[in-house]
């Protein structure tokens, strides 16, 4: 008996972790870390770095911000993906590329996906979900960026490699959108604190 109960008590734990799934008998909660983690994780996973996010950023911005610094861009990715539905976005497109990549989804789905189909726009609607967290400026960064396909997102939309990442080239310019959207509202706070010692600007954006 006390080696079953004990057996209960390790198995919660690792649900409370999220490292394996609840059954039907234990209600379901939101693990926001396990989201978080996995949210990186699985970026991680995909060959995308915050580095290279965080370059996009800088391409998007320095123009406006000739002292702008990596580490800025890199503060402002990472602020963008700790929004929950930048992770929900983020966790809901690299699984349907993944199972796209494993042949697993329904016809035609499974098709459109594996040959980035040009009809098909969920994937960059699933995108505007995330531009959308730090206002309408972000649709611009997008398109600009969406247009431009540097860097990271250059490679992924190179289709000779078998990886589809049909979901996650949309993904990535729009996370590097928001933070370009970010830095733009921060900049104006920071502008109008030193000129009137006030601002209208939500810092905590
Ligand atoms: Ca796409």
């Amino acid at each position: 008996m006390k080696k079953v109960q004990s057996i209960c008590r390790a198995l919660q734990q690792l649900r409370k972790r999220g490292e394996i799934m609840a059954d039907a008998n234990i209600p379901y909660s939101l693990n926001s870390k396990h989201v978080a983690e996995a949210t990186r994780s699985l970026l991680h996973e995909r060959g995308v770095t915050l580095a290279e996010i965080a370059e996009l950023v800088m391409i998007l911005q320095k123009k406006y911000y000739p002292n702008l610094t990596m580490e800025e861009c890199l503060e402002n990715v990472d602020a963008v993906l700790s929004k929950r539905e930048v992770q929900n976005a983020v966790l809901t497109g690299i699984q349907l590329d993944k199972l796209a990549e494993e042949g697993n989804l329904l016809s035609p789905l499974q098709e459109m996906l594996a040959n980035d189909e040009g009809l098909y726009g969920v994937d960059e609607i699933l995108a505007f979900s995330i531009v959308n967290v730090y206002g309408s400026i972000g649709f611009t960064n997008y398109g600009y960026i969406d247009k431009l396909k540097p860097g990271v997102l250059e490679r992924l939309n190179d289709k000779s490699s078998g990886v589809i990442n049909t979901f996650l080239d949309d993904i990535v310019g729009a996370v590097a959108a928001a933070a370009s959207s970010r830095i733009a509202h921060r900049k104006q706070a920071d502008l109008e604190i030193e000129v009137t010692g006030t601002t209208e600007e939500d810092k905590n954006l």
